[in-house]
């Protein structure tokens, strides 16, 4: 294993991270950054046999439960971790007995690894305990990427310097927590001839989970016996250990809820029967990861802290996205924390699905299902409200229903409860959905998904904008009055640019898609048009509002106001808080932030970055620079929103400001690794891990999606060499290899490139097809031509 790089905290080769060196304070950042998982649950990188304050956790999607103020939260299922390594004297009869644990005795080494190829966790161990035994433990675990409902830890143990017995007890821990809250009540449990099983049930959803587990030993011979304490049923197995022998235990669990089988116990326990051997299992799972990897692999070379730490946000996508489910979406904080209780936010369409869009498209499709599965709480949402249509919700779940908290919980006795705005007045989210889902058709070509489910998504979130937006008649002009924006740090604002045009955008695709069905799938526009009540009137409303909706820009220096009176707020210059660890609403409290021009998270430059291959309003080079010069250095991006800085990584690319797209990117890239926010604990950053991919594709290899397919204008940060990665693109896989030096740095010709005719003629092109084009490595883009009458426009955004 050759090392490559290094960060504060850890050493890495090309796919492996390694941490040397235990650190107790940061336990529960390690925790998240060390999650394992297969698409169908995530678990934390806790230790099998504990640590006070370890806060283990596995979350299976879809598995919420209420609970009191947040509504519902993805319960913290039973923990399959608990692998205890007892080492006793001499004989069993001894009383001497020393539990294996970090916190007692010393740590001779300790060596923790992810190998992000396979999805291995693993731990290399040398611990001596109080009395002087010393022993070689190495773990190593994984959730099969082959089989979602199977769970695999083994352990092999080599005493270094005496003979004796030890013990191993591996167990299943029915008592998981929610930061104090239980989710679980005991159903059954049992034993088999294969090993032990939990049955459980949260207590509101009603969710049963099936659990079971089995233990094997080689090496020795080893007595078994089965402890059925009350909600932790536990297989031991006793061995008279030799010095310098190396005995293997293996334990395996499989895991089923009633979400996926009537009977989850027996679907466990059936399983359980039939596995395999270990090294068929990891071979099973190794092939998997690789067909994954074939895909969704970026090859960086020249810079192997972003060559690894790529890999590593992508790997923590792959093991968020499910694979087999499309009622389940990646909540923010993917399975990996307690942090948002496992809620779904745009973060989802707009940062992380692009990724699986280009790489595993059927899993972007799952995502965007969820969606539709969800309408009928978007829908009561938008009742409840008194609008018309669907109305996502701002934080959803399970139901689609509205799951954001009302209020936040002042932070002492004293303190003032926070109202949350976003559930109200965030509705942004109403076109980014429909956005997403445009462009996963653009994308894939996918017509059965879009007559089928896309199209109910976008028409029916397009009849909510037609009776939320107000019509002034004194401006003779639609406005959207009363939200927040993507920038959060105003809770209250008109006529916000990002949310105006994004409906208008919206609108503008609702009908393209309304007619499309209507020529080729009549009976199903026949069918929507009287569920959802889509009258020809709505229509010519849409038509209406498209034309007439409030954009506030000025059109000579094209400088966009990102709301009604922003500019008249007081000024700010972040310059004199240099050396500050918070927030700027950290800073000067909620009340205040709200009259400044400082901005938590890119706005008007999201619009931009948003609409960058529309072609049209308000996309163009000079606006670009413009809106960049005035809103960058207004906006937080180092302590606001974890969702800024690979945004502004793509447009300083853009603008050929490489130095700062990279210290942006970094950022970015290494929120986690690093935990250069501090919250890493809370889970792994979804969002910016998508955004993540999307500077490296979109931003430094510069692809813009052309009739002709993706091309590349690629500006690669200094130290890069090269940048390889695949995209899937209206059925075809395109290969990128990109060098350095070999494409020159053209911005003029790269925003003319962009300006490619908007069309509302929908896509027409093959399905499926696996021919592969490796594109020309060398070769600049060239404008691509810009038909009006060409089917295959508009071109979708990344
Ligand atoms: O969705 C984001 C939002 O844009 C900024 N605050 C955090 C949310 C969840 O990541």
């Amino acid at each position: 294993m050759q090392t490559k790089g290094h960060s504060r905290n850890f050493i890495y080769t090309d796919w492996i991270l390694i941490e040397t060196q235990f650190d107790p304070d940061q336990l529960h950042s390690k925790e998240t950054v060390f999650t394992i998982g297969n698409g169908y649950l995530g678990t934390k990188g806790s230790f099998e046999e504990g640590y006070p304050h370890a806060l283990p956790a596995t979350f299976i999607h879809g598995v919420y439960d209420d609970v009191p103020v947040v509504y519902t939260e993805l319960a913290n299922c039973p923990d399959w971790l608990p692998l205890v390594v007892i080492v006793n004297g001499e004989s069993p009869l001894e009383t001497l007995r020393e539990r294996f644990r970090l916190d007692q005795g010393k740590i001779l080494r300790y060596d923790r690894q992810l190998d992000l190829r396979y999805g291995l966790l693993s731990r290399y161990l040398r611990w001596r305990s109080p009395s002087g035994k010393t022993i070689d433990i190495n773990f190593e675990r994984f959730a099969s990427f082959a089989d979602q409902h199977v769970l695999v830890q083994r352990c092999h143990l080599t005493p270094v310097d005496f003979d004796g017995v030890i013990e191993v007890q591996g167990s299943i821990n029915g008592y998981p927590e929610n930061q104090g809250f239980n989710h679980w009540e005991g159903l059954d449990q049992g034993k088999t001839d294969q090993g032990i099983w939990l049955q459980r049930r949260t207590r509101h959803s009603r969710i049963e989970l099936g659990m079971g587990a089995t233990m094997r030993i080689s090496g020795t011979e080893a007595s078994l016996q089965v402890s059925t304490a009350p909600g932790y049923p536990t297989l031991s197995m006793t061995y008279l250990a030799k010095s310098k022998q190396t005995v293997t235990v293996e334990k395996i669990v499989t895991v089923f809820t009633s979400r996926e089988t009537e009977t989850p116990v027996s679907a466990a326990t059936e399983k359980l029967a039939h596995l395999p051997d270990y090294a068929t299992l990891l071979k099973a799972n190794e092939q998997a990861w690789d067909e994954v990897w074939q895909q969704s692999d970026i090859l960086i070379e020249g810079d192997s802290t972003a060559a690894f730490a790529v890999r590593y946000n992508l790997f923590q996508l792959l093991i968020a996205g499910s694979r087999h489910d499309d009622k389940v979406s990646i909540p923010a904080k993917t399975l990996s924390g307690f942090g948002y209780r496992g809620h779904i936010f745009w973060d989802t369409e707009i940062f992380m699905l692009p990724f699986f869009l280009f790489t595993q498209s059927a899993i972007a499709r799952n995502l965007l299902s969820y969606r539709w599965h969800t309408l009928p709480g978007a829908r009561r949402k938008a009742s409840h409200y008194g609008y018309k249509g669907a109305m996502f919700a701002w934080e959803s779940a399970d139901t689609g229903d509205e799951v954001t908290p009302r209020w936040a919980l002042g932070n002492d006795f004293y303190g003032e409860d926070v109202r949350i705005w976003c559930r109200d007045r965030e509705i942004h989210i109403n076109a980014d959905i429909p956005y997403a889902a445009w462009n996963y058709w653009q994308a894939t070509g996918d017509d059965e998904w879009m007559q089928q489910r896309g199209a109910e998504i976008i028409l029916d979130a397009a009849i909510f904008w037609g009776s939320r937006v107000e019509f002034n008649s004194e401006r003779q002009q639609y406005e959207i009055r009363g939200v927040i924006g993507v920038d959060e740090y105003h809770e209250f604002v008109h006529n916000n640019a990002f949310t105006n045009r994004m409906a208008q955008w919206h609108l503008e695709k609702a009908i393209a898609v309304y007619d499309w069905l209507a020529q080729k799938f009549p009976e199903r526009a026949t069918e929507l048009e009287e569920k959802l009540k889509l009258t020809p009137q709505e229509r010519s409303h849409w038509q209406d509002i498209i034309a007439k909706i409030l954009f506030l820009h000025e059109p000579l220096t094209e400088l966009i106001e990102q709301f009604e009176g922003f500019f008249q707020l007081e000024d700010i210059n972040l310059a004199d808080y240099q050396g500050r660890d918070r927030s700027m609403q950290a800073i000067l409290g909620i009340e205040k932030t709200n009259k400044y021009q400082v901005i938590k998270q890119p706005d008007i430059l999201m619009l931009l970055y948003l609409m960058r291959e529309s072609a049209d309003f308000p996309y163009n080079e000079k606006a670009l620079q413009t809106n960049w010069d005035y809103y960058a250095p207004r906006t937080d991006i180092t302590y606001g929103s974890s969702l800024g800085p690979a945004v502004h990584a793509i447009l300083a690319s853009d603008l050929g400001k490489s130095s700062e797209a990279y210290e942006v990117f970094m950022q970015a890239l290494m929120v986690d690794l690093e935990d250069n926010r501090g919250n890493t604990s809370d889970g792994i950053h979804g969002a910016t891990a998508g955004g993540v991919w999307q500077a490296v594709i979109f931003g430094f290899g510069g692809i813009q999606l052309t009739e002709n397919g993706p091309v590349a204008n690629s500006h690669l940060p200094d130290g890069w060499t090269r940048l390889k990665f695949k995209l899937h693109w209206r059925g075809k896989w395109h290969d990128f290899d990109l060098r350095k030096g070999q494409v020159a740095q053209d911005i003029t010709r790269q925003l003319e490139y962009l300006h490619l005719s908007l069309s509302p003629n929908p896509p027409n092109f093959p399905s499926e097809a696996s021919e592969h084009q490796t594109s020309p490595p060398a070769s600049p883009a060239s404008p691509a031509p810009s038909s009006p009458s060409s089917p295959h426009s508009p071109i979708p955004n990344p």
